[in-house]
């Protein structure tokens, strides 16, 4: 049976939507969008680079995807690239608050909308990008304290906290630290010993929590990791130390990936506050939203939650990263 011409055209046409991929309208040209991530630092990135990537072949764009291996200056050069390709749309999610506002006025100059995803930028322009979406760091800061206060409820003695913050200068580290800091100054017992910055790696953080525990040993009651990264990479040197992580000291944490699931499951990490990775859908919703011209919101706070050790075991089935 001969088959003509347009059943061919129209059978090739459909079979990326039979793997759930969808096209954009016949002759329509693809949207473009660069995206510069800051690189594999954690299982949060890793997670979250996947949700874009995915995304983006659920969606139909075509995206460009670069990793900066955590240096802003590769950032920086990867949007200068997106703008000489002259792409339609630039997402970042920046390593650092600071050092954006001359890059990204000549992304503005260019006319090409930046969508910033995971953390924000301080620049005073609020015209130079069109919308943030990410969690409300402070916020998971203060579920971190508020966690510790009910901890305390009914104890007496110290509180000695020992706390690896994450990437110095980025959103998630200023802000988790402002947020915990709020909730337990009502609690004067709860003390600050040490802090600080394990890049939000598990080898940093354990080779930091190696020093807290050389430097304070048995005064440390309580772990505030900014990442569950630096939680397990801290367990390995609570053990080696030969202590028991969550009985000897107690383990507060931020992200709720598999590895803390894990971790909780074990007897060896407390509580695990939620950040969600899983960005890339509402990412491509917007990208598809700005180019068909609608007006987005400044500001899309991802909704999360807590994890404390109790229900690890029951949750653990259901999480998505
Ligand atoms: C938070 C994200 C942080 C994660 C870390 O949105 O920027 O960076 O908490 C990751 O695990 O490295």
């Amino acid at each position: 049976m001969k088959t003509s011409r347009r059943t061919l055209v129209a059978a090739i046409a459909a079979a990326p939507l039979a793997f759930g991929l969808s096209l954009p309208a016949f002759g329509q040209k693809k949207i473009v969008l660069g995206f510069s991530q800051i690189g594999a630092e954690s299982e949060w990135r890793t997670a979250n680079s996947e949700s874009i990537k995915s995304a983006a072949a659920e969606s139909g764009i075509d995206l460009k995807f670069s990793d900066a291996q955590q240096k802003q200056e590769n950032q920086i050069k990867a949007i200068r690239s997106f703008i000489a390709q002259k792409v339609d749309v630039i997402g970042l999610s920046p390593v650092v608050e600071s050092g954006w506002d001359t890059v990204l006025k000549e992304a503005k100059a260019a006319k090409i909308p930046v969508i910033l995803t995971d953390r924000s930028v301080d620049s005073k322009d609020t015209s130079l990008y069109v919308t943030f979406m990410g969690s409300d760091f402070a916020e998971e800061g203060r579920k971190a304290g508020r966690w510790l206060l009910e901890k305390v409820k009914g104890t007496s003695g110290d509180v000695n906290v020992v706390e690896l913050q994450g990437t110095v200068g980025s959103g998630p580290a200023i802000d988790r630290k402002k947020g915990f800091e709020e909730i337990i100054k009502s609690e004067p017992r709860i003390k600050i010993i040490r802090s600080q910055t394990g890049d939000f790696t598990r080898a940093k953080g354990k080779e930091v929590m190696e020093a807290f525990l050389k430097a304070e040993g048995k005064k440390i009651n309580v772990l505030y990791a900014h990442n569950d990264d630096m939680a397990i990479g801290a367990i390995q040197a609570i053990e080696e130390a030969g202590l028991r992580p969550s009985k000897d000291i107690t383990i507060i944490s931020v992200d709720a990936v598999k590895g803390a699931f894990e971790a909780m499951i074990a007897g060896k990490l407390d509580v695990s506050v939620e950040c969600s990775p899983l960005l890339g859908p509402q990412l491509m919703a917007a990208t598809k939203d700005l180019i068909a011209g609608k007006t987005l919101p400044r500001r899309i706070v991802t909704e999360e939650g807590i994890f404390p050790m109790e229900v690890a075991a029951k949750e653990f089935p259901k999480r998505k990263y």
